[in-house]
């Protein structure tokens, strides 16, 4: 366990092997039941690199003119999101300090080359709640800074079975994924990498 900054908590290898493989098998439940879309940016609708589903009550979605939002419809079949796998539950349950349970999981999927620019996770209106994220497949230089925009950052590479638990002064820190390292998962194919994280989005 590693504090990376005040409520930043890292545990590399969380997962075990056979613990991501199973993550990975539930996941492509998930997106069976619901395919990966590709969100866009409010008012200017340029795409995200990375093409995203969810699971759970809530999912979190942006485009052009709704912005970004949690709803409880996918955006494009218009069904409910499938529920949150057991195993991710149970990892909530082990590591959120919260008695509540989680309503969204976003699953990000990055294909060779995707990023994700410096942001805030501001859209969850239960500040007690950490963000807790699972990254599976290909490594990736992750990057996070302070509660502004232009506060100093600092960089970490995340792995495939590594858990981040995001609470406390850390929350509503900026932060992003600079990029992926090819040639470093043999869990998934073409270089490839999925973060999972579980968001409670309404007051517990
Ligand atoms: C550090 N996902 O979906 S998760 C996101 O790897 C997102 O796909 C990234 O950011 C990914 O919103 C990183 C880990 C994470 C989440 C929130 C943080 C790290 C954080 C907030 C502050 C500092
Ligand atoms: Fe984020």
């Amino acid at each position: 366990m590693i504090e990376l900054a005040s409520g930043l908590i890292y545990r590399p290898a969380h997962f075990s092997r056979a613990e991501q493989e199973d993550l990975v098998a539930a996941i492509r439940g998930v997106v069976r039941a619901a395919p990966l879309f590709t969100p866009a940016m409010p008012r200017t609708g340029k795409e995200f690199s990375v093409r995203m589903t969810n699971c759970g009550p809530l999912g979190w979605m942006s485009d052009r003119d709704g912005g970004y939002r949690y709803q409880e419809l996918h955006p494009e079949t218009g069904e409910r999101w499938p529920a949150i796998p057991e195993a991710l539950l149970a990892l909530w349950r082990d590591v959120a300090g919260i008695d509540a349970p989680p309503e969204a999981c976003l699953v990000n999927f990055y294909a060779a080359g995707a990023r994700m620019g410096l942001h805030v996770d501001g859209d969850e209106k239960e500040p007690r709640a950490p963000v807790v994220s699972v990254s599976l497949g290909a490594s990736c230089l992750f990057r996070f800074g302070g509660t502004k925009r232009n506060d100093p950052t600092k960089s970490t590479r995340l792995e495939s079975g590594d858990l981040v638990v995001i609470g406390g002064a850390s929350r509503l820190c900026f932060h992003g994924v600079d990029r992926l390292y090819p040639g470093t998962s043999t869990l998934l194919p073409n270089d490839s990498r999925l973060n999972l994280t579980l968001r409670r989005v309404n007051p517990a």
